[in-house]
């Protein structure tokens, strides 16, 4: 008898069910094979919480808003859902060196799961990241360290990073794990079947996101056609993909040299997506447009004070582009719609602090200096 027979003998069953992440999950839907050993930490699942604040917000009549908590992934970004896929199929082919140039969440993610690949045999798997530096949050170089990566600051933005990861990339047993790899594409198109499930088998009929290097835009779109022609949904979501004003390429239409935003993880002059993330927004008759950075802050506290959720700049974004649609009718009353969180908010807890216009309340350690202190 061990220390819990006692409780669990004198209590209910409970729903709550193992997860075993989304590649087990979905696995006859993705272009992997029933041999390949899956490398996992159970990511996905993620929550679709209700919005109500947002909605008033947008002061749309009849509006459902949903958040899709991407936050709540092992690495606490949408970045492992891509990543799962990425490591397992790499280190199947024999593959030891997972490369990839990151705003950060990438980085965390590839080294999350370069980890999980050595506790799962794969003891010589190492992890290789390039970051712009000094223009990462700090929780997410954090990560990366802990996780075992190496870590290389370059004195450059993230498109240079990419450029030099593909090129690094041609040599021998090395993975380059960014989003141009299909494999990460693939992993994302869950977060699309995963909201029509929670939905109860209907799509929105808008899916807001942030949009950087333009990969997740380009997944959600392909993972909504793809539940739709196996008649699993019956309608699809207008795709709506922001961009921070600073570093809007796809918005102006050409790629920005020196591109800038408080939101650092969507920092990114020329994606790597370009053409499939338009794609995803013509063939949607959705549309694509920037957020000032403004825009983004104001979004993200209300996310944070309104709404209880935390989550990172860059993901404000989704938000703070509803609420601008919405204000110049773009959004039909009694829509459903989905903003994508697609990162947690504590990886960047200085940007938190910085916008609050927080000032200490001090106070002397006793009921009476506190209770005047909060001014009772
Ligand atoms: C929180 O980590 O590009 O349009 O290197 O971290 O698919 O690039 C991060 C991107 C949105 C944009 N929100 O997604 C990286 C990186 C957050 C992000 C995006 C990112 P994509």
């Amino acid at each position: 008898m061990n220390f819990w027979s006692k409780f669990l003998s004198s209590t209910k069953p409970r729903n709550a069910k193992h997860w075993p992440g989304l590649i087990h999950t979905y696995r006859d839907l993705l272009d992997i094979d029933n041999k390949t050993k899956v490398l996992t930490l159970c990511e996905g699942n993620t929550p679709l919480i209700p919005a109500p604040a947002i909605a008033d917000t947008c002061g749309v009549i009849g509006l459902s808003v949903y958040l899709k908590f991407e936050g709540a992934n092992p690495s606490g970004s949408f970045k492992d859902r891509g990543m799962t896929m990425a490591v397992t199929k790499a280190v199947a082919n024999g593959l030891k060196t997972m490369v990839c140039a990151s705003t950060g969440n990438t980085s965390a993610s590839a080294a999350a799961y370069s980890a999980c690949a050595r506790s799962n045999g794969y003891s010589d798997v190492q992890c290789v990241v390039l970051v712009p530096d000094g223009f990462i949050a700090l929780g997410k170089l954090a990560q990366a360290i802990i996780y075992g990566a190496k870590v290389v600051q370059i004195a450059g933005n993230f498109d240079q990073a990419l450029n030099i990861v593909k090129e690094l990339s041609q040599r021998e047993s090395i993975a380059l794990v960014n989003s141009v790899n299909p494999d990460r594409i693939e992993g994302q198109k869950t977060a699309a079947f995963e909201i029509c499930d929670q939905l109860g088998g209907r799509a929105p009929d808008i899916l807001a996101t942030p949009v950087g290097n333009a990969g997740n835009i380009s997944a959600y779109w392909a993972g909504f056609k793809q539940y739709n022609a196996l008649g699993l949904i019956k309608n699809k979501p207008k795709m709506y993909g922001f961009q921070a004003a600073g570093s809007a390429p796809i918005v102006l239409n050409e790629p920005v040299e020196n591109p800038e935003t408080i939101a650092t993880a969507i920092r990114i002059g020329n994606p790597a997506s370009w053409k499939t993330a338009k794609e995803a927004v013509n063939e949607s008759f959705g549309l694509i447009d920037s957020v000032t950075d403004e825009e983004i802050v104001e979004a993200y506290k209300l996310i944070h004070s309104s709404q209880g959720v935390c989550c990172e700049p860059a993901s404000a974004a989704s938000v703070a582009g509803l609420i601008k649609a919405s204000k110049q009718g773009k959004v039909e009353r009694e829509s459903t719609i989905v903003c994508v969180l697609t990162g947690n908010g504590l990886k960047d807890p200085q940007t938190a602090i910085d916008v609050s216009g927080f000032a200490p309340i001090k106070s002397a350690a006793t009921m009476d200096a506190v209770a005047s202190a909060i001014g009772l």
